[in-house]
Parts: C-alpha cells; structure tokens; sequence
C-alpha cells in the first residue's frame, strides 16, 4: 500500500511532521496500527540501520528518524490498546546497562499492552540491581530484557547470575530478544525464552505464563 511506502519514507527521513500526518491518514484508513508499525515506520528505520552500518549516514540522522519513529508510535499506541482489557500479569522490561537503544523494547511493551499484561519499563542502560529491585517490588514472575549491541548482550549473563543470586530464578521467567539475540544465545546463558520481534515475544509470556 502507498501509503505504507510513504510511511517507511518518511520514517527514514525522520520528517516527524509529514509522519504523524501519514499515521493519521492511514488509520482513518482503518489500516491496522500493527501493520502501520510493521510495514511503515519499522521498514523505514531498517533503511536507516543499512544506511548507518555502510556510515552513509550518522548518529545525528539516525536520532531524527528515531524521533519521527516515536512520534509515529505515539499517535499508534491508543489504537493498539483500544482493546484493553484488565492486566492479567506485570511483565518488568528493560534494555540492560550500556545500551541506549529503546525503539523496539518499547514496540514489544505496546504489544504486550495490547494483549492485557501490565508493563513495568525501566527504560534503557538498566543495571541489575534495578532489574531485581523491580521483581521484588512489583512480585512480578516475568521479566524482558532488550538488547541492540554486542557488547551489551552479554550484560543480560550479568543480570540472570543476580537473579539466581537473589533466589528469585525459581519464580520468575526471563525472556530476551534485540537485534544479535538468537535462541542459541538464550539458551547458552540460561534465559527462559527468545523471541525475535514483538508478535513472537507476546506468544512468549502467554506460553511462559500457562506453563
Ligand atoms: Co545504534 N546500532 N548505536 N543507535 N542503531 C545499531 C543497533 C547497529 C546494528 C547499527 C549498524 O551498525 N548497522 C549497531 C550495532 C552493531 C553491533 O553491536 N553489532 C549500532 C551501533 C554500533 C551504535 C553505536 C555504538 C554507534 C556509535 O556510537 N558509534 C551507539 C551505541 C549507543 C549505546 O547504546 N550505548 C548507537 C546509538 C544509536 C542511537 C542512539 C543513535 C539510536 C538509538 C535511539 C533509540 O533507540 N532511542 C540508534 C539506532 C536507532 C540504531 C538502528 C539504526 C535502529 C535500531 C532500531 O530501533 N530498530 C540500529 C540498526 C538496526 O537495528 N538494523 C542500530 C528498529 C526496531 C523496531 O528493531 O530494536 O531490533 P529492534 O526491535 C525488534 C526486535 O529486535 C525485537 O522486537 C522488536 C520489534 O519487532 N525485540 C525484542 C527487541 N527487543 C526485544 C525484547 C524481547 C523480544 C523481542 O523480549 C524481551
């Protein structure tokens, strides 16, 4: 669809402005917010993250197409959640220390808004104290964790050796996803499950929470 295109385009020209304008159009479009996000505005920061890897573009370009990504996740949001019903389970996320990066962390919070669970994010750079912290305080038996970089996916080792420290690892299930995370990553450093995008990752708490 057209407008999709012009969505991905937008996206990858960090025009905030013409974004908003186009998730606008496209939802009284009854295009579905979830499509928007997938074949819109995440398809236009993939464009961005090939531009940066080949150093066509630089940091400042890639944080003003995050902002026209986020302004766009914005007005998505409330459509997403329209059908809201009471939180069934708070699931604690978080991208973990020395990672900056939050786009998709925050697609798979709405995602699991969408479906019901309650979401405690911690936002990014978290340390492990406040990943375990957050597990007692909210006594919540699911925790996300994001991360983007290489060399801050071996943080998440980091964060499981505490939660076993703390004897909270019977109780709680630990899922991971981001970028360079696959399933033999997850299950290398003991993490309860992995799922490569933010569909899969509800599919995850609802399998984590049945078993
Ligand atoms: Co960064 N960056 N960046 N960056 N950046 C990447 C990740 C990179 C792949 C770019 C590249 O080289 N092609 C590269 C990492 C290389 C590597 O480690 N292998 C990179 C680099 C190198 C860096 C810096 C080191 C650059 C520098 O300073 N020289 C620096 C590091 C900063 C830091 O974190 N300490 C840096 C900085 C930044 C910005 C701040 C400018 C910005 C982040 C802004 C923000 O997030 N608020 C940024 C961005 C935007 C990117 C790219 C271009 C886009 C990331 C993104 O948002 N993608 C990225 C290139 C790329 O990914 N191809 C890149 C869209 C998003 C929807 O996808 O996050 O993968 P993603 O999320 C998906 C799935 O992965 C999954 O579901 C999501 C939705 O489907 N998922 C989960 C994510 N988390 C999950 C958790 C789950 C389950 C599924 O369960 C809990």
């Amino acid at each position: 669809m057209n407008i999709l295109k012009d969505i991905a385009i937008n996206a990858e020209k960090g025009d905030s402005a013409t974004i908003k304008e186009l998730v606008k159009k496209a939802l009284s479009l009854n295009i579905r917010g979830e499509e928007i996000l997938q074949e819109g505005l995440i398809k236009g920061m993939n464009a961005i993250g090939i531009k940066f890897k080949k150093n066509e573009i630089f940091i400042p370009e890639v944080l003003i197409a995050t902002r026209a990504m986020k302004a766009g996740m914005e007005i998505i949001k409330p459509y997403l959640t329209q059908d809201r019903v009471k939180p069934q389970e708070k699931v604690v996320m978080g991208t973990g220390k020395g990672d900056l990066h939050d786009i998709g962390k925050k697609i798979v919070c709405m995602i699991l808004e969408r479906e019901g669970y309650e979401i405690v994010d911690l936002g990014i750079d978290v340390p492990k104290e406040k990943f375990i912290s957050a597990i007692k305080k909210e006594n919540s038996n699911i925790i996300g964790m994001s991360a983007l970089l290489t060399t801050t996916m071996i943080y998440m080792i980091e964060v499981i050796e505490e939660i076993e420290r703390a004897k909270l690892k019977q109780n709680v299930k630990i899922i991971i996803g981001g970028g360079p995370i696959t399933q033999s990553f997850a299950d290398e450093i003991g993490a309860d499950g992995y799922a490569p995008d933010a569909i899969s990752a509800a599919e995850l708490v609802k399998d984590m929470i049945r078993k």
